[in-house]
C-alpha cells in the first residue's frame, strides 16, 4: 500500500483514501460488529466530543456506548434488511445525529453535532424553491449559473463553483457565484490529476461531502486494523472520512478554510461537481447536506433533459443543412461541387473551422485547413489504416506531423465515402488553447515556498495549459450523428447515380 508520503503528482490515483483510518475533527466514527453489535473500533476524539473515554468504549455493546434507542433501531432495521436511517442522540444537553453506513461486516456510525435544526416548514420551502428555481434555462451554462446562485442562497459559502469534467476528467469552472472581494475563477481549467479517480469514485457513491475545517486535526480510528477482518477498514461511505493530506495542502494553498463538494451525475456518470469554498471553518448539518443532495439530483435530471434537447436541436439543425446538400447533389451531378461550391457547404453541417473533401484523387478545401500536401499525407499515413469513421480531438497525440497545423486541425472527424478507397470527407477544429482564457489575474506564478512548488489552482492551470497543446474541442454525439447521416445520404445519391448510368446504357 502507498502511504501519503509516497504520493505525488504522478501517482495520485494510488493513494488509498478509502482506508485513510481517520475521522474529521467535528465528529466521531464509531465502528461496530454487525454480528454482535459491539464496538470494534472508534476514532480517538470520542472523549472530546461525547465525553466518553476511548479506552472504555471498545468492546462495549452499542446500546451502552451510544444509546439503547440508537442501537435498537439500527439492529432492527439491519436484521429486517431495511435501509438504515440516521438516529438522534442526546448526551447531556448536546444533540447529535448518528448516521449509519455499512462496510462489509461493519456498521459505521458517524456521530456528528445535529446543528441548528431546520423546522419542517422551512425545509419544505427550501425543497420547493429548488424545484421551482432550477427551471429550464436557455443553455447548460445558464442552468449551472442558476444552480450556483441557489447553492449560495441556501448554504452561503464564500465561493460556489460548478465544475464540469471533460471526457478525460480534466475540469473547467463553468459557473461561479462568489463574494465580491474574491477574484473570479470562472473559465479556469484543471487537469484530471487534481481530483484523482478514487476521489471521483467515492463521490459517485456518496454525493455530498464537507470538509468543515481545513486546518483540522484528523482523529485516528483505533485500533487501526479491523479486529473482525485483520484488514484496514474501508470508510468510503462515512461522511466523516478524513481528507487526503494532498488535498488539504491544495486547499490550504488556496487559503480555503472549509468546503462542500457535491456530485452532479448524468446518465450514471460523474458529469461535474458543485464545489464550494469558505474562507473560514464552516459546518453544515446532515439535513442541509440532504437538501444539497436533493438539489444536485434535481439539477442532474434537468441536465439530462437539456442534453437530450440539445442533441435533438443540433441534429435538427444539421438535418436542414443535409437536406439542402442532398438537393444540391441531385441537381448538380458532380458530388464534390455540390458539397463545397455552394451555400450551404458540407462544413456547415457541424461546428468546425474547416474541412476537406478527398474524391477521386482531387482535394477540395473549405475554411481553415492544412495544405493539400498535408491532407494527402494524412490520408495515406493515418486514414488509410482506419475504419470508415475516424475522429480525434488531438491528432498530434497519434501523429507528430500534425504539429505543423495544430492551429488548423488538432481535431479531426473523417468519414470514408463510397466503395472506392481513398475518398473521404473530413472536418477540422483548431487547438482549443487559443480559445481558453485565464479567468483571473494573468500573472501565472506557482506558489513556491522554501524552493518547493506547491499545489494551487493556478499551478494546475499551467499544467493543464501544457496538456492541452494540440487538443481541440471534443466532438459531440450529435456531430457523429450529423456526419453519419450525411454519409448515408451521399452513398444513397452515389448509388442512384450509378443506377441511372446503368439504366441509360441499357
Ligand atoms: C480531492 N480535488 C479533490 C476534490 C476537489 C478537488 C473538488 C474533492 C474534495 C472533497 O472531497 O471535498 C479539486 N477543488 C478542486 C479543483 C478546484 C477546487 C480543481 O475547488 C478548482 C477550483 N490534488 C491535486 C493533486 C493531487 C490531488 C496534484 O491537485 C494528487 C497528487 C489529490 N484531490 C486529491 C485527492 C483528493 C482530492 C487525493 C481526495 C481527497 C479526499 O477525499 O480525501
Amino acid at each position: 500500500a502507498y502511504s501519503a508520503q509516497q504520493v505525488n503528482i504522478t501517482n495520485c490515483d494510488r493513494e488509498p483514501i478509502h482506508i485513510i483510518g481517520k475521522a474529521q475533527e467535528h465528529g466521531v466514527i464509531v465502528v461496530c460488529d454487525l454480528n454482535s453489535f459491539h464496538v470494534s473500533q472508534c476514532s480517538e476524539n470520542i472523549e472530546d466530543i461525547l465525553g466518553i473515554p476511548h479506552a472504555n468504549v471498545l468492546g462495549l455493546p452499542l446500546k451502552q456506548a451510544l444509546s439503547k434507542k440508537v442501537a435498537k433501531s439500527f439492529k432492527k432495521k439491519f436484521r429486517n434488511d431495511e435501509s438504515l436511517l440516521p438516529e438522534k442522540l442526546k448526551i447531556g444537553e448536546q444533540k447529535f445525529l448518528c448516521i449509519p453506513s455499512i462496510s462489509g461486516d461493519h456498521l459505521i456510525i458517524d456521530v456528528e453535532p445535529s446543528g441548528k435544526s431546520i423546522d419542517p416548514i422551512r425545509f419544505q420551502e427550501q425543497l420547493t424553491k429548488i424545484l421551482t428555481e432550477l427551471d429550464e434555462s436557455e443553455s447548460v451554462n445558464e442552468m449551472c449559473q442558476q444552480a450556483a446562485l441557489l447553492v449560495k442562497h441556501l448554504f452561503d459559502y464564500d465561493r460556489i463553483m460548478i465544475y464540469k469534467f471533460d471526457e478525460e476528467w480534466n475540469g473547467e469552472v463553468v459557473a461561479e457565484v462568489k463574494e465580491p472581494e474574491l477574484e473570479s475563477w470562472l473559465g479556469l481549467h484543471y487537469p484530471a490529476t487534481d481530483i484523482p479517480k478514487p476521489a471521483r469514485e467515492i463521490f459517485m457513491k456518496q454525493g455530498v461531502r464537507i470538509i468543515s475545517d481545513v486546518h483540522y486535526k484528523a482523529s485516528p480510528i483505533t485500533p487501526e486494523i479491523s479486529p473482525l477482518t485483520g484488514q484496514p477498514l474501508d470508510i468510503s461511505n462515512s461522511e466523516l472520512r478524513a481528507v487526503s493530506p494532498i488535498h488539504i495542502e491544495y486547499l490550504q494553498n488556496m487559503k480555503v478554510g472549509a468546503s462542500l463538494t457535491a456530485a452532479i451525475v448524468l446518465n450514471g456518470e460523474l458529469w461535474g461537481l458543485v464545489a464550494c469554498h469558505h474562507y473560514s471553518p464552516k459546518f453544515i448539518n446532515y439535513h442541509q447536506r440532504q437538501s444539497c443532495l436533493f438539489l444536485t439530483q434535481v439539477f442532474s435530471n434537468k441536465l439530462a433533459l437539456k442534453t437530450t434537447k440539445t442533441f435533438l436541436e443540433n441534429t435538427a439543425k444539421s438535418d436542414e443543412v443535409r437536406k439542402k446538400l442532398v438537393l444540391q447533389m441531385t441537381s448538380i451531378k458532380n458530388i464534390a461541387d455540390a458539397l463545397y461550391r455552394f451555400d450551404p457547404k458540407f462544413t456547415d453541417i457541424i461546428e468546425c473551422s474547416g474541412g476537406a473533401l478527398v474524391m477521386d484523387g482531387e482535394i477540395y478545401l473549405a475554411g481553415v485547413t492544412p495544405t493539400r500536401t498535408e491532407i494527402k499525407q494524412l490520408c495515406d499515413e493515418i486514414l488509410a489504416e482506419k475504419e470508415v469513421y475516424f475522429s480525434t480531438k488531438s491528432l498530434l497525440s497519434i501523429y507528430p506531423k500534425a504539429k505543423d497545423y495544430k492551429n488548423k486541425a488538432s481535431g479531426i472527424l473523417s468519414v470514408q465515402i463510397g466503395e472506392q478507397d481513398g475518398n473521404y470527407i473530413m472536418w477540422f477544429r483548431p487547438e482549443a488553447k487559443e480559445t481558453v482564457s485565464w479567468g483571473g489575474n494573468p500573472e501565472k506564478k506557482a506558489y513556491v515556498k522554501d524552493g518547493v512548488e506547491y499545489l494551487t489552482p493556478r499551478k494546475s492551470f499551467e499544467r493543464w495549459t501544457e496538456k492541452v497543446a494540440g487538443v481541440a474541442k471534443a466532438w459531440e454525439e450529435y456531430d457523429f450523428e450529423a456526419v453519419g447521416t450525411l454519409r448515408e445520404s451521399i452513398v444513397h445519391v452515389l448509388v442512384k447515380q450509378q443506377k441511372d448510368k446503368i439504366d441509360s446504357l441499357n
